[in-house]
């Protein structure tokens, strides 16, 4: 099997500088390493080029609070991640997307789900179901799965919506940390939501088998977008928007087993991992493993 590692160092669609850093934390912490194992071979596309805060034109338009910040700045980001993702998948290649924030997904989803009917695994504290109308913050990065679906003022937008993903073959897993419109927005969707209390009453592994039947159910193959977020802040702490009460080190790793036994995982990316909040890199070398369990690395 042949990995394409594509980094994305996005920061546009966060608060928190930083995770633009995420790409090379991850890389640093071993991931080339980490995952070949067998008949496995990595190929590091690099990362795509995004261009600093700093550099951009102090005229351009300033983001406003209460819509989407940088739209453009991601949108641009996310229309060549698509491609690279969806050049993978029609080599026969396996896309790992490192982020960056959050916002990155709607390229890899659009990418994965070019020419497949694909179901997403979305494990993260938070919904990431904003749109631009709802959002409090403004930040992008709690929008992409909205956006992928065609919600709010993301309606007919050809750069983020995502046509292969139905809207049934969505599952959210992991979620503590809804805004209030995100959660009715949620609640109306037919994307279906597990909670942490779901995690806490059946067991990560009851949880994930139904996510999984979600996720398949029909599709071609599955998106996961790891959220590092969705852990713990005690295992993950190098991340922007912590939350705590999530998921322990062994119900990720048992999660992300069960995705690999399941054998339909078509592209993978990890995000939010952010070097700068991070206790020695740990967050990322988190990110590394997961992913390794995630692509079928087994103890025995
Ligand atoms: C919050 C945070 N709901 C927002 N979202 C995050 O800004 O929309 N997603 N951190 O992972
Ligand atoms: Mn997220
Ligand atoms: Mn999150
Ligand atoms: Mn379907």
């Amino acid at each position: 099997e042949r990995i394409r590692i594509i980094g994305a160092p996005l920061d546009y669609g966060a608060d928190r500088r930083g995770v633009d850093m995420g790409p090379s934390a991850i890389r640093y912490a071993g991931l080339a390493e980490g995952l070949a194992t067998g008949d496995v071979e990595c190929l590091d596309h690099g990362d795509l080029s995004v261009p600093r805060a700093e550099e951009r034109d102090p005229d351009a338009e300033q983001p406003r609070a209460g819509s989407a910040k940088f739209l453009k700045e991601v949108r641009d980001v996310c229309e060549r991640l698509s491609r690279s993702v969806a050049e993978a998948c029609a080599a026969g290649e396996f896309p790992l997307v490192l982020g960056g924030d959050h916002s990155i997904a709607i390229g890899s989803i659009q990418g994965s789900s070019r020419d497949a009917d694909v179901g997403v695994l979305w494990f993260d504290a938070h919904g990431d179901f904003n749109t631009p109308e709802t959002s409090p913050s403004g930040n992008v990065h709690g929008m992409p799965m909205a956006a992928a679906l065609g919600h709010g003022s993301f309606v007919d937008t050809p750069w983020a919506n995502a046509p292969g993903v139905d809207p049934e073959n969505v599952a959210l897993v992991g979620l503590r940390s809804l805004d209030e419109e995100e959660r009715l927005a949620i609640r109306d969707s037919p994307v279906t939501a597990y909670t942490m209390s779901d995690i806490d009453e059946r067991g990560i592994t009851a949880v994930t088998e139904d996510a999984l039947a979600v996720a398949g159910d029909d599709t071609d193959g599955i998106h996961a977008s790891l959220d590092l977020d969705w852990l713990d802040p005690k295992e993950a702490p190098g991340v922007g928007t912590p939350v705590r009460g999530g998921v322990t080190y062994r119900e990720a790793h048992a999660a992300l087993e069960m995705v690999a036994r399941e054998g339909s995982l078509r592209s993978l990316e990890v995000v939010e991992v952010n070097p700068i909040l991070d206790t020695e890199n740990e967050t990322a070398s988190l990110a590394v493993e997961l992913a390794a369990s995630a692509l079928g690395k087994r103890i025995l």
